[in-house]
């Protein structure tokens, strides 16, 4: 049985219980490695690691952090497809979009990120002529990045990178569900040459290495993706400490489709943000409002598009949905399929756990699944599923769509689909969300600012607001 370890102070070790969890693969449901239960000693050991090394990396001219950094991405495109393939195995997710999306994604966060520290700049401020101002921009110290299992090595690497870029040193934990290819990683910074401590990896449960994260009086920052809930507890923690907190949290994102849209655009894109990752993307448009006139022509085309995706082994290239990443998870996923039902939903199409023949026998299969006639403001409309379901509503007017869209408590994304730029501006500005993509949709400039309002988190990430979130400032004012 495969053992991954902990990467802390430059070293792979077992967490010091020596106690291991059990690592499953969603495609098979059966264990296929462990992985180190560990706790607040470890977190301690790593933050005393990352607090030394600090000092001679916060240093370190920027050129020579950016160039380890550029090591480490090209090392992740070198080895490419063996991370995908265990990214696949570990997430459920098919093997195909770790290859296309996941794994070049996690090379370009750090590419990005080493680059774009070589052009970020502060401010200066002329007073008259009676003093001039400059800020400073600092790393922060010792920062936290807790990190979850549905886009592991992409969304590890989108913390980390920016964090390091600047010069703070990292502890992280990525989730206990999908802890691979984060183990994968940490080879690779020791490959790559990056100095002890920078970086440090604690594996384990959330309440036993997240929550000593959270906690620890020197670690000054904290970035967390995952579960509002969870998001909540973290903020609860650290609102006290006056830690400065980044929560990427849950979504329940509209897709709004207009009858002036682009059709077979809109039909194809919708499958896309439907059931990528098997649904598992806090970006996912899993309510989707069609207006009254082409509602029918929607449904009838969209369903038989979601008939035909290849349900599969993960491993098959030609597979399009995947298995759902654990067994707690498509339980939760099962159980809203159950509520739809009692809400008066009617199943288009799937809502059945697939059984496949052979190694996947055991694994974690859900059909693709559609559902129409829920009020938008029921619990299966207003609540994050997180997987292989929507739901398909019709509208007459903008008002009427608005009003559906925005009455959730998440505010994360959201797509409009129409010709009309003037509606699309008019809709944009409108809508609770920190994300709109007009006539398309995950399409990422990684300059730009990501994050959302409401419960779907505080702050945004990407760009120079990464940079501005893992640095502090300081403006001095000299008197001419
Ligand atoms: O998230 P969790 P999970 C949503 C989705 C999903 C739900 C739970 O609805 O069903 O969140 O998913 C660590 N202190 N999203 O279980 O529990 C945990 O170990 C500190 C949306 O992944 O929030 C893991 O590393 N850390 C999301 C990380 O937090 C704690 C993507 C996320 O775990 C902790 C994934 C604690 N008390 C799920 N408890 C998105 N926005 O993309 C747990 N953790």
């Amino acid at each position: 049985m495969d053992k991954i370890f902990n990467y802390i102070d430059g070293q792979l070790v077992p967490s010091k219980s020596n106690k291991w969890i059990e690592n499953v693969e969603p495609a098979t449901g059966q264990t296929y490695s462990l992985i180190p239960d560990s706790d607040h000693e470890d977190v301690e050991l790593a933050f005393s690691s990352a607090e030394e090394a600090f000092k001679e990396w916060s240093q370190k001219p920027v050129q020579e952090r950016s160039d380890i950094m550029l090591k480490i991405s090209s090392l992740i495109e070198e080895n490419k497809a063996f991370l995908a393939e265990a990214e696949s195995r570990d997430n459920g997710k098919p093997v195909g979009l770790a290859k296309t999306i996941d794994i070049p994604r996690a090379a370009s966060n750090m590419k990005f990120f080493a680059t774009g520290i070589l052009h970020y700049a502060s401010e200066s401020h002329q007073l008259n002529d009676v003093a001039i101002n400059y800020t400073l921009r600092k790393p922060i110290g010792v920062v936290g990045c807790i990190s979850p299992w549905n886009l592991p090595l992409y969304l590890f690497t989108w913390k980390i990178a920016p964090a390091l870029a600047a010069g703070n040193t990292v502890v992280a934990k990525p989730s206990e569900i999908t802890p691979m290819t984060a183990f994968l990683f940490s080879e690779i910074c020791i490959e790559a040459g990056l100095p002890k401590g920078v970086l440090n990896i604690v594996h384990g449960y959330g309440p036993k290495v997240g929550a000593p994260i959270t906690e620890h009086k020197g670690i000054k920052a904290i970035s967390f993706t995952g579960g509002t809930k969870t998001g909540e507890q973290i903020a609860k923690v650290a609102a006290p400490m006056f830690k400065k907190l980044s929560l990427e949290l849950g979504g329940k994102n509209p897709n709004i489709i207009f009858d002036d849209c682009n059709f077979d655009k809109a039909v194809s894109t919708s499958v896309l943000s439907s059931f990528a990752n098997q649904g598992q993307i806090c970006l996912c448009g899993s309510r989707i409002f069609v207006q009254e006139k082409i509602y029918e022509k929607f449904k009838a085309e969209f369903v038989k598009k979601v008939q035909n995706l290849t349900i599969g082994d993960p491993k098959n290239k030609d597979t399009k949905i995947g298995a759902l990443v654990s067994k707690d998870h498509i339980e939760k996923v099962q159980s809203y399929i159950e509520l739809a039902k009692q809400e008066g939903g009617t199943i288009l199409t799937g809502g059945k756990i697939v059984s496949i023949e052979g190694r996947c026998k055991k694994g974690y299969f859900l059909e693709p699944t559609v559902i129409e006639g829920l009020s938008y403001d029921c619990r299966t409309n207003q609540e994050e599923i997180f997987g292989p379901v929507v739901t398909l509503n019709t509208f007459q007017t903008e008002d009427e769509v608005l009003m559906y869209a925005n009455s959730t408590p998440y505010g994360l994304s959201s797509t409009v689909w129409t010709e009309n730029i003037t509606k699309a501006n008019r809709m944009s500005k409108a809508l609770d969300a920190g994300i709109v993509w007009v006539n398309c949709w995950l399409v990422r400039d990684l300059r730009t600012p990501f994050g959302g309002v409401k419960n779907s988190g505080v702050g945004r990430e990407g760009g120079f607001n990464a940079f501005n979130f893992f640095t502090e400032q300081t403006n001095v004012c000299i008197s001419y």
